[in-house]
């Protein structure tokens, strides 16, 4: 039987004191959630169960019990401490889907200081704009990504300890490097955990805002009542499954499912750290014997395009539940996954701001493929209309989500921000910045983002962003940056750019603009395409006008032009 048992029911009777009875936290308790994922489950005679099976590049595997998470991420945390690393600095986590980044996480937590994990791809700006946003104090990375930071280190005074996991004496270290090998250290039993309370900080995200340099989320670590709770009726995480979560945890769905979720409800769990290739993953899952699945739209999409002839080489008979986040799950994905594997894959929609699933599809209820479902038990949530911030009754019109506040993995504020973040509630609701429909039976249909970010593979990137990156190339006199189409990532970023005398608008031009953004900003934000043209369409007052390029990349009615400048 599904942990959620019943969807209506639960829906009737909820109250998210479930969750608090469920990990025996009481109001005003110590709530720690390094301890919740590591020493919790070891007191509960779980210490030899495995928590985590680990495989890298060319088949190199590692294995951790949860007592090995819990001596690993207290020698972790020891280690900050004698640094001198106190409650509440910002501890970056900038390295690959390697082990020390998930135990890592859970040490930061432990000594109550906050966790800043950001994706390894990352090129030296975007990289720079998040760590210079926090202040970070120190960073944990590997000796790959040194480069990147040695290059912005003079620019962040505030940066005292970069950390390097894999340091391999070749070359000196430099100031204020470190090196740490997990492997190497002396394994500390004790540790002396930090009591944080509910509203103690416990992660900062950096997510994409429309406007303006990249948004911190700020999370505490009550959010553990919602991460425990939904993982367990969502993905309904059992004593003896094996969960596998192919997000990123630079990614929110990768820290919050991937390490909050997974290791606070017990479960054990296994990490692919390379890229994404589908025989692979079909090996990948007959290997462990993956029974849960949480992936994303564009991964099911790739898996889709890689043909059912080769899903028939291999046993995946071991999956029993599969679901999907980050980006419109299309219907056709969800009728191949039922025609292949057995199963439909359950979408859920939230954010890095919610922190947890907040619209869902739930095993045992019925699934209207195309749909994200309907709010998780305890979420209120509804489509507001956009003028008036009034909930809209009639069926099928399109409104902006909006969810009641309150629920425990709410985020707390944007870092350095409060007046965006005020901004993101009308009327007693907060606002997504999602469109959707619901229908007669409760479901809500994703529509569109009500802003300019382009969510490109279920990775939200900002316009405003690539085009302030794009003006610091020497050939590039204005852009505009938009979405265009793309079959597997849905959506891919698209540059309008116009030159400055001198420079010749041809391919050499425009793959040495590609190259430069990839590794200024990372391989997600750069172009997948750049369009030379001798102006940009812009309003009477010279704002560019995105809205008229966008609406030409995807063949829609371009709309009230009355404010563009040349017309
Ligand atoms: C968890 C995560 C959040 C944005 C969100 C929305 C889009 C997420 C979706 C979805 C359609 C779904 N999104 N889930 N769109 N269907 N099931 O992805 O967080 O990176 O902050 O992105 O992604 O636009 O607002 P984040």
């Amino acid at each position: 039987m599904s942990n959620i048992v019943n969807y209506d029911e639960r829906v009737k009777n909820f109250d998210w004191s479930i969750s608090e009875k469920e990990l025996g936290y009481k109001a005003g308790d110590v709530i720690n959630i390094g301890w919740y994922c590591s020493d919790r489950i070891c007191e509960m005679g779980k210490a030899n169960k495995m928590a985590l099976l680990w495989e890298g590049l060319g088949g190199v595997e590692k294995k951790f019990t949860y007592n090995d998470i819990r001596l690993a991420s207290n020698t972790i945390g020891t280690f900050l401490r004698s640094l001198g690393v106190k409650n509440e600095d910002r501890v970056c986590l900038f390295m690959d889907k390697v082990p020390e980044l998930y135990i890592g996480l859970i040490g930061i937590l432990k000594i109550g200081a906050i966790a800043q994990p950001l994706f390894s791809a990352f090129g030296d700006e975007s990289l720079f704009v998040r760590l210079d946003n926090a202040e970070t104090t120190a960073i944990i990375t590997q000796k790959k990504h040194l480069a990147k930071i040695r290059k912005i280190l003079d620019r962040m005074p505030y940066l005292k300890h970069i950390i390097i996991v894999d340091y391999d004496g070749k070359y000196p270290l430099r100031e204020r490097e470190v090196a740490f090998s997990l492997e190497e250290a002396t394994p500390i039993e004790k540790i002396d955990i930090y009591p944080t309370k509910a509203e103690s900080p416990s992660i900062l995200h950096y997510t994409s805002g429309t406007t303006g340099q990249p948004k911190g989320v700020k999370h505490v670590h009550y959010s553990l009542i919602s991460q425990y709770l939904t993982t367990k009726w969502v993905l309904d995480n059992q004593e003896n499954d094996i969960y596998w979560c192919t997000a990123d945890p630079g990614w929110v769905t990768g820290t919050s499912y991937g390490i909050i979720g997974a290791f606070s409800t017990g479960v054990t769990q296994c990490v692919l750290d390379s890229g994404f290739a589908a025989e692979a993953w079909y090996k990948f899952i007959e290997k462990y014997k993956v029974t849960v699945w949480y992936s994303a739209p564009t991964a099911i999409r790739s898996l889709m395009k890689a043909g059912d002839e080769i899903i028939k080489k291999y046993d995946l008979s071991s999956l029993r539940n599969l679901a999907s986040v980050g980006e419109p799950l299309n219907a056709e994905a969800v009728v191949w996954s039922e025609k292949v594997f057995g199963l439909q894959f359950l979408d859920s929609y939230w954010q890095t701001e919610t922190g947890s699933i907040m619209i869902s599809n739930y095993p045992g209820m019925k699934v209207k493929p195309g749909s994200m479902g309907k709010p998780f038990p305890g979420i209120t949530a509804t489509i507001i209309d956009p003028d008036t911030y009034e909930p809209i009754k009639e069926e099928g019109k399109i409104g902006l989500i909006a969810i009641k506040p309150g629920w425990p993995s709410m985020m707390r504020t944007y870092w350095n921000n409060e007046e965006t973040y005020k901004n993101k509630f009308k009327n007693g609701w907060y606002l997504p910045g999602d469109r959707s429909t619901i229908d007669k039976d409760g479901y809500f249909w994703f529509i569109g983002r009500d802003d300019d970010i382009i969510n490109t593979g279920g990775h939200l990137v900002s316009p405003f962003e690539v085009e302030s990156a794009l003006l610091e190339h020497e050939a590039v006199a204005e852009s505009a940056v938009v979405s265009k189409p793309d079959v597997v990532n849905m959506e891919v970023v698209k540059a309008f750019v116009t030159i400055k005398a001198g420079f010749t608008a041809d391919q050499d031009l425009e793959l040495n603009i590609m190259n430069f953004i990839r590794k200024k900003l990372s391989p997600l934000a750069m172009p997948q395409e750049i369009e030379f043209i001798d102006s940009l369409p812009k309003t009477r007052s010279g704002k560019i006008m995105r809205r008229i390029l966008h609406a030409k990349e995807w063949g829609e009615e371009i709309g009230d032009t009355s404010t563009l400048e040349n017309d």
